[in-house]
């Protein structure tokens, strides 16, 4: 039976086996250099994903950028680890907090991890089966995504949050799913707290 550890840097596949290597990691621009890829994220990315759409519709015109992905790319196969880092703004539309668009990994049996390097934020979680959970993030707080758990990161703070994560190299993403129906809770600020309350737009529909 071949594996992908084989012998003399191939393979039992023919391909080449992967190499051990250390990275800068960090909340400085200096340390993210070592990733290879640079995703930036705007409002417009999270068209019908904010509850308020007439504070929505407002910020448009500028785009802010909500944040930027910074990913080492790996082969995408069970047995290696994609990583990166998470720059995610701090702002509101209308009193709910910046976040990101949110997935599920298409490969749904597949987990993540995140390790918080700065700011303050949460990490919202949900399953097809109806369950949810908000876990807290800030600096040196880590946050474990079962498998089959969707997840969206949230800026809370009045900074940057900046989080490093990881996750299977055959993961994969959906999207779709949450672009269509958004997460059953949604992060709001009321009367000057942080409040995780019911989705007003969440739409039951099943997502094939
Ligand atoms: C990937 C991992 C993160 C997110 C990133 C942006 O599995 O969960 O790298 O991709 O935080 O979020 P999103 O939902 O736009 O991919
Ligand atoms: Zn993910």
């Amino acid at each position: 039976m071949t594996n992908r550890c084989g012998t003399q840097g191939q393979s039992g596949d023919g391909h080449a086996v992967s190499r051990p290597f250390a990275l800068e990691i960090g909340v400085s621009p200096d340390q993210l250099r070592g990733f290879d890829t640079h995703v930036h994220r705007r409002l417009s990315a999270l068209q019908g994903q904010f509850s308020a759409q007439e504070a929505y519709d407002k910020m448009l015109p500028s785009d802010p950028l909500l944040y930027e992905v910074y990913t080492k790319q790996r082969p995408e196969v069970a047995g290696e680890l994609a990583h990166g880092i998470t720059i995610l703004y701090p702002g509101r539309v209308g009193n709910e907090f910046f976040m990101t668009k949110g997935h599920y990994h298409a490969l749904r049996e597949t987990a993540e991890i995140y390790y918080c390097l700065k700011g303050r934020g949460l990490l919202l979680m949900e399953t097809d089966a109806g369950d949810w959970a908000a876990e807290e993030f800030s600096p040196g707080r880590m946050v474990y995504v079962a498998p089959c758990w969707a997840h969206r990161s949230i800026n809370t703070g009045g900074e940057e949050l900046i989080l490093f994560f990881a996750f299977p190299g055959n993961a994969g993403h959906d999207y779709a799913a949450i672009e269509q129906r958004g997460f059953r809770k949604i992060v709001v600020q009321r009367n000057g707290s942080i409040e995780v309350v019911d989705n007003p737009r969440w739409s039951s529909a099943v997502v094939r």
